[in-house]
């Protein structure tokens, strides 16, 4: 059997690729399990400074392997909230948690979770091809894998709710443009600017960045109190890092900066 993601390490940068391309890359278990010992790496290894997350063949994701959900097959109707709690929220939760950058490269189509994990990531770029669906409403379900809070905090509600009643196609270029993901770039030049972008954040000063992301996630339920405390920890934090150290060292000698991401 084919590995359901593939995993490369190279820089500093661990690339996951979900690989079900006869599926679109739909989740199974196997995935599921793949994924979250991929992003479990990240929180551990110290030598993984970045992530990128991206799809092999022509789609991203397109959410929960339906073939697995087949009523015809018979037996009781199966338990979303449970497959919610041990498949798709361990690893929603282990993307928001880790303190270094992720970078999702949406080559494809991404529907229903596959379009919500990448909405998860912290820089998302897409290729101008690729468009994103809340399918759910298509089959009788709810938007999951955090897209009922990311499209709301990011759009607002009035486009995350036409988006989520509707199921309408949103292309990258008008995803870009709402502010939901951060480009849309042509095909053939996705995956040389994910690469590099990944990779020129792995060589950043990523304790720092890691704190950066906890703090403009924080922001969204922080007071404004709250939020200058947590600078203030997290800016105490960053100035007692090597990395810190030298940066402020490399600009006075006028020459770039080594970082090593502590
Ligand atoms: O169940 C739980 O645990 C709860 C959690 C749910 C999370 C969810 O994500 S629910 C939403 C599930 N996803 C969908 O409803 C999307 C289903 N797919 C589509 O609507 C379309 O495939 C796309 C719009 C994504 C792409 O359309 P198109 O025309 O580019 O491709 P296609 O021809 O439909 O698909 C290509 C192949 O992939 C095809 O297989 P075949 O006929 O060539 O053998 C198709 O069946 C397969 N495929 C696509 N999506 C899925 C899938 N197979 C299983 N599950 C899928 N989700």
């Amino acid at each position: 059997m084919s590995e359901t993601i593939l995993t490369a390490f190279a820089d500093g940068v661990l690339t996951l690729t979900l690989n079900r391309p006869d599926k679109l890359n739909s989740f199974n278990e196997d995935m599921h399990l793949a994924l979250r010992a991929g992003f479990q790496r990240a929180h551990d290894d110290a030598q993984v400074r970045a992530v990128l997350l991206t799809g092999a063949g022509r789609g991203f994701c397109a959410g929960q392997d339906l073939g697995d959900r087949d009523p015809r097959k018979g037996g009781p109707a199966p338990d979303l909230g449970e497959t919610l709690d041990r498949f798709y929220n361990p690893n929603l939760r282990l993307i928001r948690s880790l303190e270094k950058p992720v970078v999702c490269a949406v080559n494809g189509v991404a529907a229903g979770a596959g379009a919500n994990i990448a909405l998860a990531c912290d820089i998302v770029l897409a290729a101008k091809s690729a468009k994103f669906i809340q399918a759910f409403a298509r089959i009788g379900l709810i938007p999951d894998a955090g897209g009922s809070w990311s499209l709301t905090r990011i759009l607002g509600e009035p486009r995350a709710k036409a988006l989520a009643l509707t199921a309408e196609p949103l292309t990258a270029e008008k995803a870009a443009e709402w502010g939901l993901i951060w480009k849309a770039v042509d095909d053939g030049a996705l995956m040389d600017q994910a690469n590099a972008l990944t990779r020129s954040l792995a060589a950043g000063p990523t304790l720092g960045l890691g704190l950066t992301k906890r703090l403009v996630q924080a922001a969204a339920t922080n007071s404004l109190d709250e939020q200058l405390d947590l600078e203030r920890d997290c800016q105490q934090a960053a100035g007692r890092s090597a990395d810190y150290a030298e940066g402020v060292t490399a600009f006075l000698e006028k020459r770039p900066a080594r970082f090593q991401g502590k």
